[in-house]
């Protein structure tokens, strides 16, 4: 028995998500800003202008991400309102992955400000991961001026909910021994994949925190959630085995952007595409890839985002299938209707295509045998 508890290992995973990322960066570009309610995104004047993100000054009034420009400037009468400048964004998250690379390679991106470490093997052996989150936050401030907030955990879904208990600049550890009763406490909303709809099933179910959820067997959780119920079943008891997946990239390859002006027509929206399918093109080419599933990404200006995409029988990669695939994916969603901040394109389903890094690795470690 005590050799088995012993041999217990538990990982040490890190969830570093940086604080009113585009507005921080705004405020240390622009010394002006600094200390006002400053709101990123749309601007109120434009139809349809939606708040990318606020500073936390701007918070107070009840700014929001996703909220409608115009709500923010009733708010806020005072606040600031300034256009993204993406192109610094990409910038900074370049730097805050260099800094996470001093520690572990072991690294997922979620988005330009979000990441997953797992630091069980840390590089350079400090073997405390509150430490390592500590170096980290204090790196990203004296190296980029910027507040970040680490959640410390033995799982994903936890080290997540926990950067956000003392947003910002916080840093939250929570240990084996202190899950179970973090868990039972979190309402249901904030447990991962559960909606809007899905929270209010639960509250009319009588379910409003882990405790209630665990309540429930394994079978009924299912009945009433379908296949997630599994992972609330083992969720609400701590168990969360997703590994830190780095280079997820590599299951698709994609390019997208981000248009300084809202696309209205559909020849300046494939004129945009032309463009971007050549991106994915030259990126297939340099992987020496070929997939089954090309995918188009369109972001209206109202920040609402959809997907559509169509998969072939055989793997493809030639520039002429892409462009006029994403061009009929598009001609499909009615486009002109609503105005386009975005497109993107991605192939995917790469299958049992071995690229050539892949086989040169395979064969080096054969050499060693
Ligand atoms: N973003 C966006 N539209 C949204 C949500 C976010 O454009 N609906 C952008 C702007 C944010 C960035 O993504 O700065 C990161 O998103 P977060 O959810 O991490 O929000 P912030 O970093 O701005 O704030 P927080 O301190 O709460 O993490
Ligand atoms: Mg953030």
């Amino acid at each position: 028995m005590m050799q088995a508890a012993m041999s217990t290992t538990f990982r040490k995973i890190i969830h570093i998500d940086m604080d009113a990322f585009y507005a921080s960066v705004e405020q240390r570009d622009h010394p002006e800003y600094r200390g006002k309610p400053l709101v990123v995104g749309g601007l109120p004047e434009g139809r349809g202008g939606v708040v990318a993100t606020a500073s936390y000054e701007a918070r107070k009034f009840g700014i929001r991400s996703a909220m409608p420009s115009k709500q923010a400037l009733q708010l806020c009468p005072d606040a600031l309102f300034v256009r993204p400048r993406f192109d610094a964004y990409k910038e900074v998250s370049r730097q805050i992955r260099e800094i996470f690379s001093r520690y572990t390679d072991l690294i997922e991106p979620l988005s330009l400000d979000e990441a997953y470490l797992d630091v069980t093997h840390d590089k350079l052996n400090i073997g405390s991961a509150l430490e390592i989150a500590q170096q980290i936050k204090d790196a990203i401030r004296n190296e980029l001026q910027l507040t970040a907030s680490a959640g410390v955990s033995i799982n994903k879904f936890v080290a997540k909910i926990a950067s956000d208990i003392n947003k910002p600049d916080g840093l939250k550890f929570i240990g084996p021994s202190a899950i179970e009763a973090f868990m039972e406490n979190l309402p249901v909303g904030k447990f991962h994949g559960v909606g809007k709809v899905t929270a209010e099933k639960m509250k009319k179910m009588g379910l409003h925190t882990g405790a209630d959820l665990k309540q429930l067997s394994e079978d009924e959780l299912v009945r009433s959630f379908g296949k997630t119920g599994h992972f609330y079943y083992r969720i609400v008891r701590g168990i969360d085995e997703r590994e830190v997946q780095p280079h997820r990239e590599t299951k698709s390859l994609a390019a997208e952007d981000t248009f300084a002006a809202d696309l209205t027509t559909i020849e300046e929206m494939e004129a945009q595409l032309d463009r971007i399918a050549v991106l994915v093109y030259n990126r297939l080419e340099k992987h020496n890839l070929k997939g089954r599933t090309i995918t188009l990404k369109i972001k209206y200006s109202d920040f609402k985002q959809i997907t559509r995409n169509r998969s072939f029988a055989a793997p493809v990669a030639d520039l002429e299938t892409i462009t006029t695939t994403a061009k009929q994916l598009l001609s499909a969603t009615s486009p002109g209707e609503s105005k386009i901040r975005l497109l993107g394109i991605s192939m995917s389903n790469f299958g049992e295509v071995v690229t050539r890094q892949k086989v040169e690795k395979i064969s080096a470690q054969l050499k060693l045998f």
